[in-house]
């Protein structure tokens, strides 16, 4: 689940269904009296708020690790007078886990238990950004509960395709970032749009907002020089086309001799890789040659075994 804001929704049957929402954390109230914290028992989520209140006696709220006490890691511990004259003390809690918590006079019959969840996953941002050929998405969490991970989603047309999946922390109380490079070189379309599927490992998901990242196509054809060269045994190959065209690209010997078609088809505009594997062939200079519609080039390389 994503919990973008910290506003819960309470489900009310009073006869009919009232929804009442608020944009601020719980308080549970505990009253101190002799010889008890009543209720003993919260079941509270990080973010919510405990409020000790005087009933009657001299007591205190504790929760230190000593005199029987307990908190989870990391936890603010706590030891506050609760008396006639100190009459509420509040704690908001950061860390999911288990507080046991006494009244140091009274320990260990008066005590109190705080059981605390985490929050549901809360994305809290989610960005899209072309650089080059790639486009670098980011998003951050600031909790995260039972997160499998994310589904990558990406859409250039009219339905939303599945191109990778980044696991999650499961439960985390703290901020992590993630991150996914996307190969955008041989999408064809101008824009590119981005969503997250969370997914719970229950299978619940959730869909983050969409982000859209504008791929230009290239202006004018080109071949590039492979990448890297010399090679052994592939090499990458790129080249731009800026309509739609036929493409051929072919390899050759140093006799003149094809020895590898690589494209021979039909592309849109776009920026295109290919890949292109020697492992068959003998060490010497090869060319690659591209020709797509009027264009045509013709580049070397060095197979280096
Ligand atoms: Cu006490």
């Amino acid at each position: 689940m994503i919990r973008k804001v910290t506003i819960r929704l309470f489900l009310l049957f009073l006869g009919i269904l009232f929804f009442s929402s608020s944009s601020f954390s719980t308080t549970y109230m505990v009253d101190v009296q002799n010889f008890s914290f009543s209720p003993a028992m919260v079941n509270a989520m990080v973010g919510d708020t405990i409020t000790w209140q005087w009933v009657s006696g001299t007591h205190t709220t504790t929760c230190d690790n000593t005199t029987g006490s307990s908190l989870p890691a990391g936890a603010a511990p706590w030891n506050e007078p609760i008396n006639s004259s100190t009459t509420t003390y509040s704690y908001v809690i950061m860390v999911p886990g288990e507080y046991d918590y006494v009244c140091v006079f009274h320990a260990p019959n008066m005590a109190g238990t705080i059981m605390a969840e985490a929050l549901p996953v809360e994305l809290t941002s989610f960005t899209a950004a072309l650089n080059g050929n790639f486009v670098n998405l980011n998003w951050s969490t600031a909790t995260e509960k039972n997160n499998s991970g994310f589904e990558i989603q990406r859409k250039t047309g009219s339905s939303w395709e599945k191109i990778s999946f980044v696991e999650g922390h499961g439960t985390s109380s703290k901020v992590n970032s993630y991150s996914f490079q996307d190969n955008v070189k041989s999408l064809q379309s101008n824009e590119v749009y981005y969503r997250l599927k969370q997914i719970d490992f229950n299978g619940s998901y959730e869909y983050s907002k969409e982000v859209m990242v504008s791929v230009t196509a290239p202006v004018n054809f080109s071949l590039a020089q492979n990448f890297p060269n010399p090679f052994n045994p592939s090499t990458q190959i790129n080249y731009s086309v800026p309509q739609n065209t036929h493409v051929l690209l072919k390899v050759y010997d140093s006799n003149g001799s094809e020895v590898a078609a690589l494209v021979n088809e039909n592309k849109s505009a776009g920026n295109y890789t290919i890949d292109f594997n020697a492992s068959e062939l003998a060490s010497g200079i090869y060319y690659y040659s591209i020709t797509a519609g009027s264009f045509t080039n013709t580049k070397k390389m060095i197979l280096m075994k």
